[in-house]
């Protein structure tokens, strides 16, 4: 991460994703559209102007799942700067209760996961350094350089200390 300026980096887009963990489960999604269309990934998607980054992953659950997610907790920043000059940061959140019934949507289809079996082969490349952790209750930010979907390097700040499952 040496030849990339994260002072003075401001994104282009916010965006928010949120993990549900119920015991040994994790509730997530196989996006079907948007950034990383086919990828497994948590609920969550681009913020809309104006909108608050709370009301945003309420907005993309219900969209994706039809779910309303219960005290869903912020527990990381990750930050995208991509080669072509996209960049994004996104919130990351973890819930453990939420109303509805989750259902397939135009967007999404509900995965339910075993913690111990995540299934990394088919998420984004990053998620394999953090989202364990993150599930255990710990906090990070994190910065990553991207070529498209290709991950070129990385830095993770964990929060010493804080730890909440
Ligand atoms: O609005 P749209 O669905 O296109 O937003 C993209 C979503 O994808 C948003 O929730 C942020 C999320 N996302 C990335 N990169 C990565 C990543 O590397 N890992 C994970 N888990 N999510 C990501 O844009």
């Amino acid at each position: 991460m040496a030849h990339f300026a994260w002072s003075n980096w401001t994104p282009q887009e916010l965006a928010t994703l949120c993990f549900v963990r119920q015991g040994d489960r994790v509730l997530m999604i196989r996006k079907k559209r948007g950034l990383g269309a086919g990828k497994i990934n948590g609920v969550g998607g681009k913020l809309e102007p104006g909108e608050t980054e709370r009301a945003g992953i309420q907005r993309e659950a219900w969209e994706e799942l039809g779910i309303t997610l219960i005290d869903p907790e912020p527990r990381a920043r990750l930050h995208f700067q991509f080669r072509d000059g996209y960049s994004l940061r996104c919130t990351v959140y973890v819930a453990t209760r939420f109303e509805g019934e989750p259902r397939s949507t135009l967007e999404a289809d509900p995965l339910w996961f075993d913690i111990h079996n995540l299934p990394f082969g088919e998420m984004w490349e990053d998620d394999q350094l953090w989202l364990a952790r993150l599930l255990d209750g710990q906090r990070f930010q994190g910065y990553f350089l991207f070529d498209g979907e290709r991950m070129l390097s990385y830095l993770l700040e964990w929060d010493e200390g804080a730890r909440e499952p």
